[in-house]
């Protein structure tokens, strides 16, 4: 499963995840291959729990004519061949990318991926963290047939004027060569939109206009309404190719100190989530994202943090059926000056912002884009990067609200930058500062910082709890004092008026790269609501009961 609804009906699509794909290590000194399943992180394989280094992904596929092979995720650098030529190259595990090959025989072709784990001075983002990065084909590949021309992707951008809802589209038409007249159709709840023909020149051709629909439903996290936008392609009338899109009609706003979804005010009372699992690595099936988000749910959560990068687009998917709010950021966290001096690191950080949009740009549960989660904005330098990265999001998608975990306290220099401030705070557990007055504190500092009158959230805020380690003196790390910290820290946060809300740390407890300077126990970072395996920990239910309440 690629998306969680339909997405074509004229262009033929099938994904290259049925069958099992051949692995060998590039790498090392095992040479064996192995059959397994993708998607999948190669940590998942006896032997290779430790792997760091280049592994080969080897399947066969039958086709004739132009195709696209479109990854939604290789973690986390790939190099692609199709019959032993080099078809794309791709640096970020967390962001899709395709690969078009032209004019292929009919026949047998053989698809080669190489995916690369190492951390190098090459990869400014994928660096050793209190995260893993995993190896492997994480997030499904899908094999499309397209002609000359086809749809790259619809954006719906939905506005509500004088009481009516309008969707203002935008198909964006790729093209292997010059000439040749096409036309283009959107067809929303039995709307349609024809664009009249235009000749196609090579490269990418926009069709674009505006919709009205007087009795849309909007899109809400309580009625979580979704509508499916019918992108058509036309050769002389007849559809040449196509691709259907979903979106919600919602609009988000910023009004001093409050985030409108709607016209409503939002509090956010959310979990920050990594895609992480003992069985899976990052490469969590479909049906194990679903579980995280109605444990979610269950909590009284209305909101999940992409900790720290672009997530798989069928959790995004799930979040939109379920009504969750969503902060996604780009890939980053806790980068220092040093790292953000890595001559790659502007490139590769603006780049997944482009891709992050480019994707996810339908998706109403997204309410805000983040970036550089905990990176050096204390610094001049630092400033400079925040800068142009707040301001390609708001070339790319100014119906959103901007923003950045911040964890640089009193010396931070981007408050002025971002639509809404936001803080990860620890009181209690990397400092004994009582909450209330901690986040107020840090408030008031904001407000003289280039952040005032601006929403101010809490992005995380927590502590670490050991499953199983129970001890009625309740010391650090036993499901005791992450139970009482919590509910301190939820009550402290909460209170404060002027606070739209707030993001625990974390889901579930994960692993991180042993590389980090580590020094956490198990070599993960325990500081979940539920263990690695979802098991729910005595913090639980003092969150359920918090977020619960009104
Ligand atoms: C930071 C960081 C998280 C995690 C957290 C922690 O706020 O953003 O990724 O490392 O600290 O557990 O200390």
């Amino acid at each position: 499963m690629i998306r969680t609804f339909c997405t074509h009906r004229v262009r033929r699509t099938e994904e290259l995840t049925s069958s099992l794909w051949t692995f060998a290590p590039v790498t090392g000194e095992r040479a064996e291959e192995r059959r397994v399943a993708v998607p999948s992180c190669w940590e998942t394989y006896p032997g290779y729990e430790n792997f760091r280094g280049v592994g080969r992904y080897t399947t066969q596929f039958y086709t004739e004519g132009n195709v696209r092979l479109v990854f939604e995720g290789v973690s986390h650098t790939a190099r692609v061949f199709v019959d032993g030529r080099e078809a794309a190259r791709h640096y970020n595990a967390y962001t899709p990318f395709a690969a078009v090959v032209k004019g292929l025989a009919a026949g047998t072709h053989t698809l080669t991926v190489e995916a690369d784990n190492r951390f190098s001075a090459e990869s400014a983002l994928h660096v050793p963290n209190d995260y893993m990065s995993y190896g492997g084909i994480s997030r499904p590949v899908s094999l499309e047939h397209v002609g000359d021309a086809w749809i790259e992707r619809v954006h719906v951008t939905p506005a509500c004027k004088d009481g009516v809802w309008h969707a203002h589209v935008r198909v964006f038409v790729k093209s292997l060569k010059n000439g040749g007249a096409m036309s283009a159709s959107v067809t929303i709840d039995g709307q349609t939109l024809a664009f009249p023909p235009r000749t196609m020149s090579e490269g990418e051709t926009v069709f674009e206009g505006d919709m009205a629909f007087e009795h849309a439903a909007p899109w809400s996290p309580e009625t979580p309404v979704l509508y499916t936008a019918e992108a058509r392609l036309l050769r002389d009338g007849a559809a040449a190719d196509d691709l259907f899109e979903r979106f919600g009609f919602r609009e988000v706003r910023v009004e001093g100190k409050n985030i409108l979804l709607n016209g409503k005010k939002l509090l956010v009372k959310g979990v920050c989530r990594h895609e992480d699992h003992p069985q899976y690595g990052c490469a969590l099936p479909y049906e194990a994202m679903a579980y995280d988000l109605f444990l979610i749910r269950d909590l009284g959560a209305n909101a999940v943090r992409t900790a720290h990068y672009p997530d798989d687009e069928r959790f995004l998917d799930l979040c939109d059926e379920l009504g969750i709010l969503v902060w996604e950021e780009n890939h980053a966290r806790g980068l220092s000056l040093e790292q953000m001096q890595n001559p790659n690191f502007e490139a590769q950080a603006e780049e997944v912002i482009r891709e992050m949009i480019a994707a996810h740009y339908n998706h109403p549960s997204i309410f805000v884009w983040g970036i550089l989660n905990e990176c050096a904005s204390d610094t001049a330098y630092g400033r400079e990067c925040y800068q142009k990265q707040f301001a390609l999001i708001r070339a790319l998608d100014p119906s959103r609200p901007r923003s950045f975990a911040s964890c640089k306290f009193k010396t931070d220099l981007c408050f002025d930058l971002c639509d809404i401030v936001s803080y990860n705070i620890y009181p209690l557990w990397y400092h004994d500062t009582p909450p209330a007055a901690y986040v107020r504190d840090l408030y008031e500092w904001a407000q003289t910082a280039g952040g005032a009158g601006k929403p101010f959230l809490v992005t995380e805020i927590g502590a670490g709890g050991i499953y199983g380690y129970r001890a009625p003196h309740t010391p650090k790390w036993s499901e005791e004092y992450q139970a009482k910290a919590l509910k301190a820290q939820l009550e402290g946060v909460l209170s404060f008026e002027d606070c739209a809300g707030v993001y625990i740390w974390q889901f579930c407890d994960i692993r991180i790269s042993d590389e980090w300077w580590g020094g956490r126990p198990r070599t993960m970072n325990n500081k979940g609501i539920f263990d690695e395996y979802r098991r729910p920990k005595l913090c639980h239910a003092v969150v359920k009961e918090i977020f619960s309440r009104k």
